[in-house]
This record gives C-alpha cells, structure tokens and sequence, in this order.
C-alpha cells in the first residue's frame, strides 16, 4: 500500500539518508521527503492505516519505532529516544499513542 502511495523510487533517494543509522531523524524531513506531506487527508490515512500494524486504531511505541522498515525494507530502527521524541511530538491528547487526526496534523502541519 506504501508502495502504491508514495511516488516514484527515485524520489526516496534522499529519504534514505534520514534511514542511515548515524542521520538524526527529523519526522518533518522525513514526511517531506518521502512524499507524505504531498499526499491528500485521505491517502495520509491509508498510511496510518498500514503503520498501524495491529489495526488498533493507534500507531505505538512500539509500532512507530518500526516505522521507517514501512517505507523502506532495510530501514533502521528507530532508537528508544527518537520513537519517543516522535511519539511526544504526535501525541497531542497525551494519551502514550498516535490517532489517525493526530498523525494527519502532524504530517501537514
Ligand atoms: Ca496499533
């Protein structure tokens, strides 16, 4: 589905410099340059949808530390610092989860 939503391969060229292990990971780069931010409401929801692995509704801690392997096969791991620096940016009601609206502000916002 990631696949089908994000443009053309060439266009992830510099997304894989936010996936090397020793980039700083900036989810408003990477948003941007992996085409998210370009998507419409509802395509940025068919995303969160496939991110969601567990169709909980909610993207984890646990599920957004895995989030890069989504875009990319061998894209690292987020780290414990970053997945909760990204959660903390995301989670707007403080709930320790992403929803679908928090996840679509945070990519346009
Ligand atoms: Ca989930």
């Amino acid at each position: 589905i990631l696949n089908q939503l994000i443009p053309a391969k060439d266009q992830l060229k510099p997304a894989k410099d936010q996936l090397k292990p020793a980039s700083h990971f900036d989810h408003k780069k990477f948003f941007d340059v992996v085409g998210l931010k370009a998507l419409s409401a509802e395509n940025v929801k068919l995303v969160f949808q496939a991110l969601d692995v567990d169709a909980s509704g909610f993207i984890e801690e646990e599920e957004l530390k895995f989030v890069l392997k989504g875009f990319s096969a061998d894209g690292r791991d987020l780290t414990d610092k970053e997945t909760k620096a990204f959660l903390a940016a995301a989670d707007k009601d403080g709930d320790g989860k992403i929803g679908i609206d928090e996840f679509e502000a945070l990519v346009h916002e």
